[in-house]
């Protein structure tokens, strides 16, 4: 490489290399210069926010050391890398993160100490980095931990959001959004103002021969936006491998930049322009589980996928291998359809960039490229339309319609003269307007599908994609479950129950193989063992009890049973059931006399979660929680015997403390609508019990864990839709406990008469799509039983340690070694000696 240092001059360069902190007195000089010089402070004026800044940036160098070494390590071996596309990663905190994963969290603790601060005062000034909505994003960043930790050489490649995920503000009981403006301060990104894609959008497309006889095309005029690389590195646990996230930022090009309307004094237009540019990566849109077409989000897609894989192809081309040899060299994993763009762009590249001819180019495209599906809800099976994409992205179009046009003759080869087939699988959808179906290009230009738990990946089978069976055979479609990374979700989260688990397993081994986990089965009736493992847990809700104090003012007794529902709301997620449950609960216990009242087993249901900004049946939700609440929580015949929390904001920092603290938690969507779920698995592994349908990997989770340790109810996928059509056909009766809920809500006991009809006309009037009232019985039934269960502790405890020695199938290392051998096909690498490193290059 031209840049490299000149051999004989190497020497005083290692000599001066920076070998990063390993004790106190290190990592406390790293701090205090980082404090001092880096920010210009002193001690006179170091507040907490100060000395997290000094912490993380002390950090921070420490990673760079080990990422260098290992981008320096992947480049020399050249062996074949994973890509990760994802328009979403959910990454939360990561200072924590950052110093168990180095292992250096005891010194860094100590050395705070010294400097006199506390080490959680210091960790919880971090903004959480929220570019996710919800599981896809949060699932993203489970498995870059798992890639790094298992030293797979991987990139994940987004974009970097100025504003995240909003922040939710309760206000009278209503959702309000707050702009989450996450970048003031952020320590763990590099600006890499050096590398750089200019990206094209608009113009038209130039079709012509050339001298030598040769169909050339190309694209032409239109505008740049060029996009900046920040760089943000992915420690692994245990090893030193450091992998890179690469975020997209869009600016003006500079090229594009029109400086003659600074000349002619038009400045502001000229501003405007840039403003436009850097609109593309300015927020992340809010919506999980639904999509509204606009253009804005389709120029984020192109953007991001055309930086990507520009990026990806030059990184390519540097090891002048022959184009054949590409999908030897990369593999790319699109992270639901968001990311297909990045098929088209591939081949148009290939075609109209590098001459290859379509055939060939379709051949390594194919190879190179895997698809995991999300979702089988149809609201959320992205589609975009034909006309924006002209306009926007005229060549992409094209090439669509001829992979399109190839597909189509292929799938005629194999069922001559079935017209409907044809109209069904074809990738353009010929309605008004013409629409392209991502998930249909996506499934034609990758050579694995999978769904993301074992029911999900048959319905996606025998469901949305079952003529893609058809066409192409079943093997193309798999199934890789997905799991968390403990290190976050066990250690992180819970470091007294990790700590407790090293104790009986000789160390952390556990949180490289999570299967390990078993050997706890024999405590399961020790004594002692289980009196730790309860203290624990009641530790962990009084810890989530201050903060239910602190955010609300609701003072809840840690002694009750808590009782957790957190996630995205959404009907199919089906808050609703949960807290027309709670409803049930609160008349019965104030048709109750005092006597009775004292045999009753207090609760505390805690809900928490944030609804897409226009999704109104999911505000009106969290409206009915809210007002619930206020009446229930402050009625004097109820007392400590029922509370309904909403605890605002839910993200991932919350998440840390509140899947540690539930005794129950609920992932009871209706039955084949959840893909997977990947709170059931946090919540499980932190020793809580679960109540859930029939769905996602509620049900591998109790194959896993035994019939006996989970609370199941409810209808089942397979009879969803007779159910569906019956509402509709048949003849309908409400549940008649629903409906005594239904008529206390109206009554007006929760606030404005007819402020909740909405809510009720969908189930009671409008078909009740997802068979709130056909799993209501089913569902009471099982919280009744909860309540008996709980009252033997010493059971539920047993239980309790039993479900978290079983869970050891749920960690996202093993997902990743999955993809890895069956859709991927790469190699771990490990991050030899730094000499030998050095002496290579
Ligand atoms: O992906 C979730 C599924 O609902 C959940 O069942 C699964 O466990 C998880 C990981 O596989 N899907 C999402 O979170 N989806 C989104 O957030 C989303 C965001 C933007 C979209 C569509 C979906 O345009």
């Amino acid at each position: 490489v031209e840049s490299s240092i000149p051999e004989h001059m190497r020497e005083a360069w290692r000599k001066f290399s920076p070998a990063g902190f390993t004790t106190k007195d290190e990592f406390e000089a790293e701090c205090v210069r980082h404090v001092e010089t880096t920010l210009a402070r002193s001690l006179y004026n170091c507040d907490e926010l100060a000395a997290y800044s000094g912490t993380a940036l002390a950090f921070r160098d420490r990673l760079i050391i080990d990422w260098n070494k290992t981008q320096q390590r992947q480049t020399f071996v050249d062996q074949k890398r994973i890509y990760y596309l994802s328009l979403e990663f959910l990454m939360g905190r990561t200072l924590d993160n950052a110093m168990l994963n180095v292992g250096l969290k005891k010194v860094a603790q100590e050395g705070l100490g010294d400097l006199g601060f506390r080490i959680e005062d210091v960790v919880n000034q971090e903004h959480d980095a929220a570019l996710g909505n919800g599981g896809l994003g949060r699932l993203a960043a489970c498995f870059l931990d798992s890639l790094a930790s298992l030293n797979y050489p991987a990139w994940g490649y987004g974009l970097r959001y100025r504003y995240g995920i909003f922040k939710q503000e309760i206000e009278n009981g209503y959702q309000v959004e707050i702009p989450d403006y996450w970048l003031d301060f952020n320590p763990w990104e590099f600006a890499r103002h050096d590398v750089t894609v200019d990206v094209q959008f608009y113009g038209w497309v130039n079709k012509y021969t050339n001298d030598e006889g040769k169909q050339v095309v190309s694209w032409q005029d239109g505008e740049l936006v060029t996009a900046v690389a920040y760089d943000v590195p992915i420690p692994g646990y245990g090893t030193s491998t450091v992998n890179n996230l690469r975020l997209w930022s869009s600016k003006a090009s500079s090229g594009e930049f029109d400086f003659s309307k600074f000349n002619s004094g038009d400045y502001e237009s000229a501003v405007a322009d840039q403003q436009r540019a850097e609109t593309i990566s300015a927020v992340l849109y809010p919506n999980d589980n639904l999509e509204r077409g606009k253009e804005l989000r389709l120029k984020q897609q192109y953007f991001w996928c055309a930086a990507s894989l520009h990026d990806i192809v030059r990184r390519f081309k540097k090891t002048q291998r022959k184009w054949s040899e590409f999908p030897d060299q990369v593999a790319i994993q699109l992270n639901d359809t968001h990311p297909t763009l990045a098929i088209v762009e591939l081949q148009r590249i290939l075609v109209d960039k590098e001459g290859l001819e379509w055939d060939v180019a379709w051949g390594i495209v194919t190879k190179t490229f895997g698809y995991t599906n999300h979702t089988v809800l149809p609201e959320a099976l992205e589609k975009w339309s034909v006309p924006l994409m002209q306009n926007l992205l005229p060549r992409h179009l094209s090439i669509i319609y001829d992979i399109n046009l190839f597909w189509l003759q292929s799938v005629e080869r194999r069922f001559p003269k079935d017209r409907d087939m044809l109209a069904r699988v074809s990738i353009i959808e010929e309605s008004q307007p013409k629409m392209v179906r991502m998930a249909y290009l996506a499934i034609v230009g990758s050579h694995k599908v999978n769904g993301v738990a074992e029911l999900h990946s048959d319905l996606i089978k025998t469901t949305i994609f079952k003529d893609f069976v058809k066409v192409y055979g079943p093997d193309k479609f798999t199934n890789v479950t997905n799991g968390i990374t403990p290190r976050r979700w066990l250690h992180q989260a819970n470091p007294r129950l990790s700590e407790l688990i090293a104790s009986k397993l000789g160390g952390y081994d556990f949180l490289k193989d999570l299967t390990l986990l078993n050997k706890l089965e024999p405590f399961i009736d020790d004594k002692e063992f289980k009196k730790e493992w309860a203290e624990i847990k009641y530790a962990n809700k009084v810890r989530l009890a201050q903060h239910i104090l602190k955010t609300t003012g609701v003072s809840v007794n840690p002694k009750s049973m808590f009782d957790v529902q957190v996630k995205r709301i959404h009907e199919y997620k089906r808050q609703q059931l949960n807290i027309f449950g709670v409803i049930r609960r609160y008349l019965a216990i104030k048709a109750m006399t005092p006597e009775e009242r004292k045999k009753l087993l207090p609760r505390v249901s805690i809900f928490g979660g944030k609804a897409a900004p226009g999704y109104w049946m999911a505000k009106t939700i969290i409206h009915l929680i809210n007002k619930v609440g206020e009446v229930v929580n402050k009625d004097p015949d109820v007392g400590d015997l029922l509370k309904v929390i909403f605890i605002e904001d839910y993200n991932v920092s919350k998440a840390e403390i509140i899947c540690p603290a539930s005794d129950i938690s609920e992932h009871i969507s209706t039955a084949g609508t959840e893909a997977s779920g990947t709170s059931n698995m946090k919540f499980v592994l932190n020793g809580g019990l679960i109540i859930g349908t029939l769905d996602g990997a509620n049900i591998e989770i109790t194959r896993e864990i035994g019939e006996q340790n989970v609370f199941l109810f409810g209808n089942l996928a397979e009879d969803v839709e007779d159910l569906r059509h019956n509402h509709y056909y048949g003849h309908y009766t409400l549940d008649p406990e629903l409906a005594k809920v239904f008529d206390c809500i109206k009554s007006g006991t929760f606030g404005k008469e007819g402020g909740f009809d909405s809510l009720i006309s969908a189930i009671a009037d409008n078909g009740d799509y997802y068979l709130v009232s056909d799993d209501f019985h089913s569902y009471c039934k099982t919280q009744d039983l909860i309540d008996e269960s709980y009252r033997n502790q010493e059971e539920w405890l047993s239980k309790s340690i039993l479900s978290v020695a079983r869970m050891g199938f749920f960690t996202s290392d093993r997902c990743i070694n999955e993809y890895a051998d069956s859709i991927w096909n790469i190699e771990p690498l490990e991050v030899k000696d730094e000499d030998e490193v050095r002496a290579r290059t």
